[in-house]
């Protein structure tokens, strides 16, 4: 039976997944994770960055991520499993981080010599030694620039699917350009980070696909393929330096010698890598449109499909690609786990308390409401901690534990009514999805079943089972992503939490009061400015 690697280049470790299929159904069968900091730790990185003076700066060496691709290859030879039983290979990474090659790496990633470890070879490719990473934000005037060219913000988002973000790519190559146009020149190739561990695997350039590429602000969304007014907004020739944008499903190559002769593995096809967003849509089973994630972690983050690229004009949500071909929008709340600890504390309650709160009160809180902004909010935007009360005394515990948890669900819905999905399924995942009372305020917001759905790691899931997919497709079998995904990204239906109707009528009504009451304070906000 084949054997699919997945592997995920994240922030802070490199993890390898083993999948192993048998009659079309797929089982997890090995893990392991390198960590930057603690295993790769010559490196110097902490959370897998590099420490800078200036807080906005966030780089990594990109040497280390290829140690770390080496760690986790070598690891998985050393396993129980026979490599040679490896078909297919595919990644995912970490979004918008950029990786600069120059004129000598595509005659050192073919010549690479299996005797030697990978990164005593590499060490001469990179055009800049480091690679700056999405927590990054050092680019707000690279983003006013390239927005100003192209039109404005609204203009920016219809053509590549998010407005100009510091994180994303074109605003950093932009930055690179500025301030080291010496270096940026000889430049040969920029590399999002998926495309560059592709590069190591099959020891050539490999291409990206729309998933990563959407993450550039470079790429035409519709078209999935460069914008060149995107390009000429960002610097100079950026053309000849980005690597082609191919479908999601294309085999990248055969696993160079490198890695056949240094660890056994045989000539196993490998897929193009995407970013670790689109990656875990996979990895979290919504192939179709409808079914949603909604992910309760340090920020709550909603993702799911879309059949079109709708595109969020409020300049909030990201329309990225998705590995199916079609589109995936994704709206990132930073008032998520912290902010609900934070009620918790306020009131001395702890988790068992936090739930009983919720069941003391009633569905809808007699209208009272909160909006939750104890930190600055990226949805909507609120640059400064806003906490506002309305019908609602702030020394009323129950109260506003339950108001907490109702913004936050009605925040979700309400700003991802711009997917124009009907959302009739959730995948809950994170800390919080354990909690039963707040998936049932989710269920009866949101009007669909939620499903509590603990996932490992979906993103290096979503890259195995790509693999797979892209394997089988290169084969001339196209296999349903229903079937690929069909129990090993699926949540139980035992775990599901069903919608009340009474409390979704007066959910619908609430989530206009609070739309509202968002709308005055952002207005008061703005004037205050
Ligand atoms: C998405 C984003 C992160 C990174 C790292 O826009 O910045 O999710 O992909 O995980």
């Amino acid at each position: 039976m084949p054997l699919y690697l997945g592997l995920d280049a994240s922030t802070q470790g490199l993890t390898l997944q083993a999948i192993d299929v048998e009659s079309d159904i797929a089982r997890l069968v090995f893990e392991h994770t390198t960590s930057f900091d603690r295993d790769l730790d010559s490196y110097g990185t902490r959370h897998g960055i590099l420490v800078s003076d200036d807080p906005r700066v966030a780089v990594a060496p990109p040497l280390m991520w290829a140690d770390g691709l080496d760690r986790a290859m070598a690891a998985f030879a050393k396993s129980r499993f026979d490599v040679s039983r490896v078909a297919a290979i595919s990644g995912s990474a970490q979004q918008h981080g950029s990786v600069y090659l120059n004129g000598t790496a595509a005659a050192a990633l073919e010549a690479l010599d299996p005797a030697r470890p990978l990164v005593d070879q590499i060490g001469g490719i990179f055009a800049r030694a480091t690679s700056p990473v999405w927590l990054d934000t050092s680019t707000s005037e690279e983003c006013r620039e390239i927005t100003g060219t192209l039109g404005g913000a609204t203009e920016v988002a219809r053509l590549t699917g998010s407005r100009a973000f510091e994180r994303f790519t074109a605003a950093q190559i932009r930055r690179f350009f500025k301030h080291d146009a010496d270096a940026y020149r000889p430049t040969a190739r920029v590399h999002l980070v998926s495309s560059f561990l592709a590069s190591l695997l099959v020891g050539r350039d490999a291409p990206l696909e729309p998933g990563d590429a959407s993450g550039t602000n470079l790429m035409d969304l519709a078209r999935g393929s460069w914008a060149p007014r995107a390009l000429a907004a960002t610097a100079p020739d950026l053309a000849a330096k980005l690597p082609p944008i191919v479908p999601s499903f294309t085999i990248a190559g055969a696993l160079a010698p490198y890695w056949r002769a240094r660890y056994g593995f045989s000539a196993a096809q490998v897929a193009v890598w995407s970013g670790d967003n689109p990656c875990s849509l996979i990895g979290t089973g919504l192939v179709d449109e409808g079914r949603i994630a909604i992910s309760l972690g340090t920020s709550d983050t909603l993702f799911g499909l879309m059949g079109a690229p709708r595109i969020d004009m409020t300049g909030t949500g990201h329309v990225f690609g998705a590995p199916t071909g079609a589109f995936m929008g994704l709206t990132v709340f930073s008032n998520g786990s912290l902010t609900r600890e934070r009620v918790r504390d306020a009131y001395g309650l702890d988790w068992p308390g936090f739930s009983a709160a919720l069941a003391s009160t009633p569905p809808g809180n007699d209208e009272a409401l909160l909006l939750p902004w104890f930190v600055p909010e990226i949805t909507p935007n609120v640059p400064a901690p806003a906490v506002r009360r309305r019908r609602l005394d702030a020394a009323d515990g129950p109260r506003n534990v339950r108001a907490v948890v109702e913004a936050q669900m009605m925040a979700m819905a309400n700003h991802s009514t711009w997917m124009d999905v009907t959302i009739h399924t959730i995948h809950a995942t994170g800390g919080a999805s354990a909690n039963r009372e707040i998936l049932q305020i989710m269920a009866d917001v949101f009007g669909a079943d939620v499903y509590q759905f603990s996932v490992g790691n979906s993103a290096c899931l979503g890259a195995a089972l790509r693999a797979w997919h892209a394997d089988a497709r290169s084969r001339g079998r196209e296999i349903p992503w229903l079937t690929i995904v069909r129990d090993i990204a699926e949540p139980t239906a035992a775990s599901r939490v069903t919608p009340v109707p009474e409390r979704v009528a007066l959910y619908a009504n609430l989530r206009r009061h609070y739309a509202d009451f968002e709308r005055d304070e952002l207005a008061l906000l703005a004037h205050a400015e």
